[in-house]
């Protein structure tokens, strides 16, 4: 008796079999989308209609509790669900041969019809790899379950009683699965090969010297306190918030952006040049996310290079709704179909409205937006940042709702005033003595005045201020405390330059961005 003889039963076998069919089909609709678009693939498809389809809070939470990995672990759920539905579909196929490779086929629909409707779908090619997979599946599972219920010979068993071709099932089965690793790898090649062009296009990119750069930081900017955040945010651990499953790797050369629209005298095309021609300004803004709860890391501060982009509206005609303008919101769509409405008033109030083409001296990294972003300081980036931008529509609030707005998001949201405690950690057991209380504190464009610490339920105390960059940035504090033995509670608030206090009221995250004070509780040790 050989070991497949031992170890595999029927059932187990038609769920291997189920399986093996989803993970060929899975890996032949990868090698289509290669030849299509790679977001075109049934997970990235499925994946996408999931996120649009995800309520604000459930989004909220999983950015939370996954933080960046929030679509590798959407992914992974995709997969795994596909996996189970295989194994049941091959259970069924025990039954019913046809009905059970039908269904393998049905899924290839979803599939199918997710690409079909993403925002930027590609048009009717994007359901081929749904449907290739599909056809390659239900075949597959046709195939490979034949062993299972052809071979029955009632009277002399050929292969160890049961009545089944174990032999035959595990040579078509282990072809199925090669066949799928195969093709799998060659999509993956393909797709990698694709993007090398948005690769080699990032590289090629030369910064040109800003005509406005950002001043030098003033001295007393950035403390050295271990465990506070730096000043400035570097690229790789600037957090990253977006729909996007790939991530666009759009070549600078091919990139144009349109803007276009109500009060627009001239419709502008800018190609990547263009801009780079612009008189380009150089500015450190500090990015926030409507979703970063009190005291949570959606917050970094860069030196952003770009074009100001109110300059552009204003050679295209457009005029500021305190000018008699008729647009007063801003839409911006990026490749991958995302939608942001910014008022135009603010875009156009003199502010450092960036179309930005740096982030801390380099190119934008694909994963913040590469080739072209928008950033303008004041406001979250739901309402402002769009990355990957490729058009810009002027239009008014009452006409059009963007993305985050028709999934219960306030249309317009300007940052709240915020304070953090970087240092020390919740639960942290400092020595009791001298402890440093450090962090960053944030009212972009109004600008941070006073940051004030509190222990326990004693009086407010007024914290060090880092030197001001510009209002636009988040500022450093620090606070030395005087820790006595035993458990404390260090609360934190910030004022801005309006005079406003940040509001002990707690709000969540949604509509418009959480309030609140950020504290955190430690045990001071005997020293
Ligand atoms: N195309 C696109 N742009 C986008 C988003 C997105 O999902 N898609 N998310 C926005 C949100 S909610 C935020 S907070 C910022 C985050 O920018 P970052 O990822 O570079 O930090 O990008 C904004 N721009
Ligand atoms: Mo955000």
């Amino acid at each position: 008796m050989s070991i497949d003889k031992a170890v595999i039963g029927r059932g187990a076998a038609a769920a291997l079999a189920g399986l093996v069919s989803g993970y060929a089909a899975l890996a032949l609709a990868e090698l289509a989308a290669a030849g299509i678009r790679p977001e075109a693939g049934p997970v990235t498809a499925v994946g996408g209609a999931v996120v649009d389809r995800t309520p604000a809070g459930v989004k909220d939470w999983a950015i939370r509790t996954f933080g960046a990995d929030d679509k590798l672990v959407l992914q992974l759920g995709i997969l795994a669900v596909t996996a189970l539905l295989a194994m049941a579909l091959g259970l069924l196929a025990l039954r019913r041969r046809r009905t059970a490779a039908a269904g393998v086929f049905l899924f290839g629909l979803v599939g199918a019809a997710a690409a079909l409707n993403r925002p930027d779908s590609g048009g009717p090619a994007d359901a081929l790899p749904s449907l290739v997979g599909a056809l390659a599946g239900a075949a597959a599972l046709y195939v490979l379950t034949g062993p299972l219920v052809t071979a029955r010979p009632p009277a002399a068993p050929t292969a160890g009683g049961t009545g089944w071709d174990r032999r035959r099932f595990l040579l078509l089965t282990g072809a199925a699965a090669a066949l799928g690793t195969g093709t799998g790898a060659v999509g993956r090649a393909l797709n990698s090969s694709q993007s090398g062009d948005a690769i080699a296009s990032r590289e090629a990119v030369v910064l040109p010297a800003p005509a406005s750069p950002a001043p030098d930081l003033p001295p007393g900017a950035a403390l050295r306190v271990p465990g506070i955040s730096p000043f400035t945010t570097p690229n790789k651990d600037f957090y990253r918030v977006d729909t996007a499953l790939v991530v666009p790797r759009v070549p600078a050369d091919t990139w144009r952006l349109r803007i276009h629209g109500k009060g627009v005298r001239r419709d502008l095309n800018l190609s990547f040049q263009d801009l780079l021609n612009r008189p380009l300004v150089e500015r450190d803004i500090t990015l926030t996310c409507v979703s970063n709860e009190v005291g949570g890391p959606y917050a970094g501060n860069a030196r952003w290079l770009g074009a100001r982009l109110g300059d552009l509206l204003a050679e295209a005609g457009v005029r500021p709704p305190s000018q008699g303008g008729p647009a007063d919101q801003l839409v911006a769509r990026s490749v991958d179909g995302m939608t942001l409405g910014t008022p135009v008033e603010d875009v156009m109030d003199g502010r450092d409205a960036l179309l930005a083409v740096g982030m801390n001296g380099e190119p934008l990294p694909f994963a913040h937006g590469f080739p072209v972003r928008m950033v303008v300081p004041g406001l979250y980036g739901y309402v402002s940042a769009c990355k990957w931008i490729e058009d810009i529509e002027l239009t008014t609030f009452d006409a059009y709702d963007p993305y985050w707005v028709k999934r219960a998001w306030a249309p317009q949201a300007p940052v709240k005033t915020q304070a953090r405690i970087d240092t020390p950690k919740p639960f942290a057991r400092p020595a009791a003595g001298t402890v440093t209380v450090a962090g960053v504190a944030w009212a972009q464009h109004r600008g941070i005045d006073r940051v004030e610490v509190q222990v326990d339920d004693g009086p407010w105390q007024e914290a060090d201020l880092a030197t001001e960059d510009t209002r636009d940035t988040w500022r450093q504090w620090s606070y030395r405390w005087r820790a006595t033995p035993g458990t404390h509670t260090l609360t934190v608030r910030a004022t801005d330059r309006t005079g406003e206090t940040q509001t002990e009221r707690r709000a969540p995250t949604l509509p418009d961005g959480a309030s609140g004070r950020h504290s955190v509780v430690v045990m001071a040790a005997e020293a």
